[in-house]
Protein backbone atom coordinates (compact mmCIF):
# COMPACT_ATOMS: atom_id res chain seq x y z
CA UNK A 1 0.00 0.00 0.00
CA UNK A 2 1.45 3.66 -0.99
CA UNK A 3 1.05 6.22 1.30
CA UNK A 4 1.46 9.32 0.26
CA UNK A 5 4.77 10.47 1.86
CA UNK A 6 3.58 14.51 1.70
CA UNK A 7 0.75 13.98 4.38
CA UNK A 8 1.85 14.93 8.03
CA UNK A 9 0.82 12.69 10.42
CA UNK A 10 1.00 13.67 14.18
CA UNK A 11 3.25 12.13 16.46
CA UNK A 12 0.65 12.94 19.26
CA UNK A 13 -2.05 11.35 17.49
CA UNK A 14 0.70 7.84 16.57
CA UNK A 15 0.94 7.76 20.14
CA UNK A 16 -2.80 7.93 21.07
CA UNK A 17 -3.51 5.13 18.55
CA UNK A 18 -0.99 2.94 20.28
CA UNK A 19 -2.01 3.38 23.40
CA UNK A 20 -6.16 3.11 22.72
CA UNK A 21 -8.02 -0.12 23.63
CA UNK A 22 -11.24 0.85 21.60
CA UNK A 23 -10.88 2.47 18.26
CA UNK A 24 -14.33 3.71 16.60
CA UNK A 25 -14.51 5.07 13.52
CA UNK A 26 -17.76 6.91 11.24
CA UNK A 27 -17.23 6.59 7.40
CA UNK A 28 -19.95 8.81 4.81
CA UNK A 29 -19.51 9.07 1.20
CA UNK A 30 -16.27 10.49 1.12
CA UNK A 31 -14.27 7.58 1.92
CA UNK A 32 -15.68 5.64 -1.37
CA UNK A 33 -14.73 9.02 -3.35
CA UNK A 34 -11.59 7.52 -5.15
CA UNK A 35 -13.16 4.26 -5.93
CA UNK A 36 -14.97 6.14 -8.33
CA UNK A 37 -18.64 6.48 -6.35
CA UNK A 38 -19.54 9.94 -6.15
CA UNK A 39 -19.97 11.49 -2.90
CA UNK A 40 -23.94 11.69 -1.86
CA UNK A 41 -23.89 15.31 -2.67
CA UNK A 42 -22.02 14.84 -6.00
CA UNK A 43 -23.76 11.76 -7.10
CA UNK A 44 -25.82 13.37 -9.42
CA UNK A 45 -24.58 14.01 -12.92
CA UNK A 46 -25.93 13.16 -16.36
CA UNK A 47 -29.83 12.33 -16.47
CA UNK A 48 -29.76 12.79 -12.74
CA UNK A 49 -28.14 16.22 -12.49
CA UNK A 50 -31.67 17.84 -12.23
CA UNK A 51 -32.84 16.40 -9.32
CA UNK A 52 -31.62 16.62 -5.63
CA UNK A 53 -30.62 13.56 -4.19
CA UNK A 54 -32.22 14.71 -0.66
CA UNK A 55 -35.51 14.76 -2.84
CA UNK A 56 -35.09 11.35 -4.26
CA UNK A 57 -33.86 9.36 -0.90
CA UNK A 58 -37.43 9.67 0.77
CA UNK A 59 -40.90 7.85 1.36
CA UNK A 60 -42.41 10.62 -0.10
CA UNK A 61 -40.97 10.96 -3.29
CA UNK A 62 -41.07 6.66 -3.63
CA UNK A 63 -44.59 7.02 -3.15
CA UNK A 64 -45.04 10.09 -5.75
CA UNK A 65 -43.30 8.42 -8.47
CA UNK A 66 -41.98 4.99 -7.73
CA UNK A 67 -40.51 4.50 -10.71
CA UNK A 68 -38.02 7.11 -10.96
CA UNK A 69 -36.68 6.37 -7.45
CA UNK A 70 -36.54 2.76 -8.21
CA UNK A 71 -34.57 3.63 -11.81
CA UNK A 72 -32.63 6.27 -9.67
CA UNK A 73 -31.14 3.50 -7.26
CA UNK A 74 -30.73 1.15 -9.99
CA UNK A 75 -28.17 3.82 -11.80
CA UNK A 76 -26.86 3.83 -8.63
CA UNK A 77 -26.72 0.62 -7.84
CA UNK A 78 -24.93 -0.53 -10.92
CA UNK A 79 -22.37 2.86 -10.63
CA UNK A 80 -21.46 0.80 -7.23
CA UNK A 81 -21.56 -2.69 -8.44
CA UNK A 82 -18.22 -1.14 -10.70
CA UNK A 83 -16.49 0.67 -7.71
CA UNK A 84 -13.86 -1.71 -5.68
CA UNK A 85 -12.51 -0.83 -2.40
CA UNK A 86 -9.53 1.72 -2.17
CA UNK A 87 -6.77 2.44 -0.35
CA UNK A 88 -8.55 4.16 2.45
CA UNK A 89 -11.05 0.94 2.79
CA UNK A 90 -7.82 -1.33 3.26
CA UNK A 91 -6.38 0.72 6.11
CA UNK A 92 -9.30 0.53 8.01
CA UNK A 93 -9.21 -3.42 7.72
CA UNK A 94 -5.89 -3.15 8.75
CA UNK A 95 -6.33 -0.88 11.73
CA UNK A 96 -8.87 -3.25 12.85
CA UNK A 97 -7.32 -6.09 13.64
CA UNK A 98 -4.00 -4.21 15.14
CA UNK A 99 -6.27 -2.34 17.75
CA UNK A 100 -7.44 -4.54 21.11
CA UNK A 101 -11.27 -2.93 19.94
CA UNK A 102 -12.48 -1.80 16.59
CA UNK A 103 -16.32 -0.72 15.67
CA UNK A 104 -16.53 0.47 11.61
CA UNK A 105 -19.60 2.55 11.52
CA UNK A 106 -20.94 3.49 8.33
CA UNK A 107 -23.40 5.91 6.62
CA UNK A 108 -22.79 4.33 3.28
CA UNK A 109 -24.67 2.24 1.36
CA UNK A 110 -22.19 1.17 -0.89
CA UNK A 111 -20.73 -2.14 0.54
CA UNK A 112 -17.00 -1.47 -0.03
CA UNK A 113 -15.97 -1.67 3.36
CA UNK A 114 -17.57 -5.06 3.36
CA UNK A 115 -15.85 -5.86 -0.23
CA UNK A 116 -12.49 -5.04 1.48
CA UNK A 117 -12.94 -7.05 4.33
CA UNK A 118 -13.75 -4.52 7.33
CA UNK A 119 -16.32 -7.31 9.30
CA UNK A 120 -19.00 -6.44 11.72
CA UNK A 121 -19.83 -3.02 9.84
CA UNK A 122 -22.20 -1.30 11.32
CA UNK A 123 -24.36 0.24 8.80
CA UNK A 124 -26.36 2.81 9.91
CA UNK A 125 -28.40 3.97 6.86
CA UNK A 126 -28.73 0.42 4.99
CA UNK A 127 -27.52 -1.10 1.63
CA UNK A 128 -28.21 -0.17 -1.78
CA UNK A 129 -27.22 -3.77 -2.56
CA UNK A 130 -30.35 -4.81 -0.88
CA UNK A 131 -34.16 -4.61 -1.79
CA UNK A 132 -37.43 -5.10 0.39
CA UNK A 133 -40.71 -3.97 -0.30
CA UNK A 134 -42.35 -1.02 0.86
CA UNK A 135 -45.28 -2.33 2.88
CA UNK A 136 -43.40 -4.76 5.39
CA UNK A 137 -39.76 -4.71 4.84
CA UNK A 138 -39.92 -8.09 3.35
CA UNK A 139 -36.19 -8.69 2.28
CA UNK A 140 -36.39 -9.91 -1.14
CA UNK A 141 -33.37 -11.40 -2.49
CA UNK A 142 -34.35 -11.89 -5.58
CA UNK A 143 -38.19 -11.47 -7.52
CA UNK A 144 -39.56 -12.85 -10.31
CA UNK A 145 -38.29 -11.33 -14.03
CA UNK A 146 -41.05 -9.04 -15.10
CA UNK A 147 -41.63 -6.41 -16.80
CA UNK A 148 -43.39 -4.62 -14.02
CA UNK A 149 -40.63 -0.74 -12.54
CA UNK A 150 -40.32 -1.08 -9.34
CA UNK A 151 -41.19 -5.15 -9.03
CA UNK A 152 -43.49 -6.10 -6.71
CA UNK A 153 -42.99 -8.45 -3.54
CA UNK A 154 -43.00 -12.12 -4.32
CA UNK A 155 -44.60 -12.38 -0.64
CA UNK A 156 -47.10 -9.69 -0.27
CA UNK A 157 -47.57 -7.93 -3.66
CA UNK A 158 -46.29 -4.72 -2.47
CA UNK A 159 -43.57 -2.18 -4.57
CA UNK A 160 -40.17 -3.15 -3.84
CA UNK A 161 -37.39 -0.58 -2.91
CA UNK A 162 -33.97 -0.51 -1.78
CA UNK A 163 -33.19 -1.41 1.79
CA UNK A 164 -31.87 1.70 2.80
CA UNK A 165 -32.86 4.54 5.28
CA UNK A 166 -34.19 7.65 3.70
CA UNK A 167 -34.72 10.69 4.84
CA UNK A 168 -37.64 11.05 7.58
CA UNK A 169 -37.42 7.54 8.58
CA UNK A 170 -36.36 5.98 11.62
CA UNK A 171 -32.58 4.37 11.49
CA UNK A 172 -32.31 0.34 12.18
CA UNK A 173 -32.88 0.15 16.24
CA UNK A 174 -29.45 -1.75 16.56
CA UNK A 175 -27.07 -0.49 15.03
CA UNK A 176 -27.92 3.15 16.06
CA UNK A 177 -27.64 1.34 19.50
CA UNK A 178 -24.47 0.07 18.82
CA UNK A 179 -22.81 3.03 17.34
CA UNK A 180 -23.58 5.09 19.87
CA UNK A 181 -22.59 2.71 22.69
CA UNK A 182 -19.06 2.53 20.64
CA UNK A 183 -18.94 6.42 20.66
CA UNK A 184 -19.74 6.29 24.41
CA UNK A 185 -16.61 3.76 25.00
CA UNK A 186 -14.17 4.51 22.97
CA UNK A 187 -10.80 5.86 23.85
CA UNK A 188 -10.31 7.31 19.86
CA UNK A 189 -13.00 8.52 16.88
CA UNK A 190 -12.02 8.68 13.77
CA UNK A 191 -14.79 10.70 11.40
CA UNK A 192 -13.96 10.33 7.82
CA UNK A 193 -15.15 11.68 5.04
CA UNK A 194 -18.48 12.66 6.38
CA UNK A 195 -19.77 16.27 5.52
CA UNK A 196 -21.30 15.68 8.83
CA UNK A 197 -24.83 17.42 8.34
CA UNK A 198 -27.18 14.45 8.38
CA UNK A 199 -28.23 13.12 11.67
CA UNK A 200 -28.37 11.48 13.92
CA UNK A 201 -24.94 9.95 12.40
CA UNK A 202 -23.36 13.82 12.90
CA UNK A 203 -24.09 13.69 16.28
CA UNK A 204 -21.52 10.65 17.41
CA UNK A 205 -18.60 12.12 17.00
CA UNK A 206 -19.41 14.90 19.29
CA UNK A 207 -20.89 12.57 21.95
CA UNK A 208 -17.12 11.06 21.64
CA UNK A 209 -15.48 14.55 21.98
CA UNK A 210 -17.89 15.69 24.91
CA UNK A 211 -16.72 12.64 27.10
CA UNK A 212 -13.36 13.43 26.41
CA UNK A 213 -12.71 10.44 23.60
CA UNK A 214 -9.42 11.55 21.11
CA UNK A 215 -11.56 12.75 17.90
CA UNK A 216 -9.15 12.58 14.17
CA UNK A 217 -11.21 14.17 11.17
CA UNK A 218 -10.02 12.85 7.75
CA UNK A 219 -11.28 14.88 5.11
CA UNK A 220 -10.24 17.83 2.56
CA UNK A 221 -12.60 20.18 3.65
CA UNK A 222 -13.37 21.61 6.66
CA UNK A 223 -16.73 20.71 8.14
CA UNK A 224 -19.09 21.69 11.02
CA UNK A 225 -17.03 19.04 12.92
CA UNK A 226 -13.56 20.10 12.30
CA UNK A 227 -13.81 22.70 15.55
CA UNK A 228 -14.30 19.90 17.55
CA UNK A 229 -11.60 17.53 16.22
CA UNK A 230 -8.67 17.10 18.78
CA UNK A 231 -6.55 16.36 14.80
CA UNK A 232 -7.86 17.23 11.46
CA UNK A 233 -5.99 15.53 8.77
CA UNK A 234 -6.71 17.40 5.97
CA UNK A 235 -6.39 14.99 2.63
CA UNK A 236 -7.99 12.47 0.82
CA UNK A 237 -9.01 9.44 3.29
CA UNK A 238 -7.72 7.31 0.56
CA UNK A 239 -3.80 8.73 1.13
CA UNK A 240 -3.76 9.67 4.84
CA UNK A 241 -5.22 6.70 6.30
CA UNK A 242 -2.46 4.68 4.49
CA UNK A 243 0.17 7.26 5.84
CA UNK A 244 -1.15 6.86 9.27
CA UNK A 245 -0.99 2.59 9.45
CA UNK A 246 2.83 3.13 7.80
CA UNK A 247 3.46 5.25 11.28
CA UNK A 248 1.66 2.86 13.13
CA UNK A 249 3.55 -0.05 11.93
CA UNK A 250 7.16 1.17 12.59
C1 LIG B 1 -34.00 10.07 11.43
C2 LIG B 1 -29.31 6.46 2.50
C3 LIG B 1 -35.73 9.96 13.04
C4 LIG B 1 -30.16 6.79 1.30
C5 LIG B 1 -29.00 8.58 3.70
C6 LIG B 1 -31.90 16.62 13.69
C7 LIG B 1 -31.58 17.86 13.20
C8 LIG B 1 -31.82 18.19 11.87
C9 LIG B 1 -32.40 17.24 11.00
C10 LIG B 1 -32.72 16.03 11.49
C11 LIG B 1 -32.47 15.71 12.83
N1 LIG B 1 -32.88 14.42 13.03
C12 LIG B 1 -33.40 13.94 11.86
C13 LIG B 1 -33.31 14.90 10.91
C14 LIG B 1 -33.76 14.77 9.54
C15 LIG B 1 -32.69 14.11 8.66
C16 LIG B 1 -31.46 14.97 8.55
O1 LIG B 1 -30.44 14.71 9.18
N2 LIG B 1 -31.52 15.97 7.69
C17 LIG B 1 -30.35 16.81 7.49
C18 LIG B 1 -29.99 16.81 6.03
C19 LIG B 1 -30.66 18.17 8.02
N3 LIG B 1 -32.32 12.81 9.18
C20 LIG B 1 -33.12 11.76 8.94
O2 LIG B 1 -34.18 11.86 8.36
C21 LIG B 1 -32.65 10.41 9.44
N4 LIG B 1 -33.73 9.78 10.15
O3 LIG B 1 -33.36 10.85 12.05
O4 LIG B 1 -35.11 9.39 11.93
C22 LIG B 1 -36.65 11.02 12.50
C23 LIG B 1 -37.73 10.63 11.71
C24 LIG B 1 -38.61 11.62 11.23
C25 LIG B 1 -38.36 12.98 11.52
C26 LIG B 1 -37.24 13.35 12.26
C27 LIG B 1 -36.38 12.36 12.76
C28 LIG B 1 -32.28 9.51 8.29
C29 LIG B 1 -31.02 10.00 7.64
C30 LIG B 1 -30.52 8.96 6.62
C31 LIG B 1 -30.76 9.45 5.21
N5 LIG B 1 -30.19 8.48 4.25
N6 LIG B 1 -28.51 7.64 2.86
C32 LIG B 1 -29.32 6.94 0.07
O5 LIG B 1 -28.08 6.84 0.11
O6 LIG B 1 -29.95 7.14 -1.00
S1 LIG B 1 -28.02 9.89 4.08
C33 LIG B 1 -26.95 10.24 2.79
O7 LIG B 1 -26.39 11.51 3.05
C34 LIG B 1 -25.73 9.37 2.76
O8 LIG B 1 -25.95 8.04 3.07
C35 LIG B 1 -24.83 9.97 3.79
O9 LIG B 1 -24.96 9.28 4.99
C36 LIG B 1 -25.43 11.30 4.04
C37 LIG B 1 -24.44 12.40 4.15
O10 LIG B 1 -23.62 12.31 3.14
P1 LIG B 1 -22.04 12.10 3.44
O11 LIG B 1 -21.76 10.67 3.61
O12 LIG B 1 -21.55 13.00 4.50
O13 LIG B 1 -21.57 12.55 2.08
P2 LIG B 1 -21.55 14.02 1.59
O14 LIG B 1 -21.64 13.97 0.12
O15 LIG B 1 -22.53 14.85 2.34
O16 LIG B 1 -20.09 14.50 2.05
C38 LIG B 1 -18.95 13.80 1.60
C39 LIG B 1 -17.80 14.32 2.42
O17 LIG B 1 -16.63 13.62 1.99
C40 LIG B 1 -17.52 15.79 2.21
O18 LIG B 1 -17.29 16.41 3.46
C41 LIG B 1 -16.24 15.80 1.37
O19 LIG B 1 -15.41 16.92 1.69
C42 LIG B 1 -15.57 14.55 1.81
N7 LIG B 1 -14.66 13.93 0.85
C43 LIG B 1 -14.68 14.03 -0.51
N8 LIG B 1 -13.66 13.28 -1.03
C44 LIG B 1 -13.02 12.71 0.03
C45 LIG B 1 -13.65 13.12 1.21
N9 LIG B 1 -13.24 12.73 2.43
C46 LIG B 1 -12.17 11.91 2.49
N10 LIG B 1 -11.51 11.46 1.39
C47 LIG B 1 -11.91 11.84 0.16
N11 LIG B 1 -11.23 11.41 -0.93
Amino acid sequence: MTASTEIEIPDLLVQNLRAANHVAVLTGAGISAESGVPTFREAQTGLWAQYDPQELATPQAFRRNPKLVWEWYAWRRELVGRATPNPGHAALVELAAVVPKFTLITQNVDGLHQRAGSENVVCLHGNIAETKCYDHNHLVPHWPESDRVPPICPICGSLLRPNVVWFGENLPVAALNTAVAAAESCDLFFTIGTSALVQPAASLPLRAAERGATVVEVNPQPTPLTRFADFALTGPAGQVLPALLDRLRV
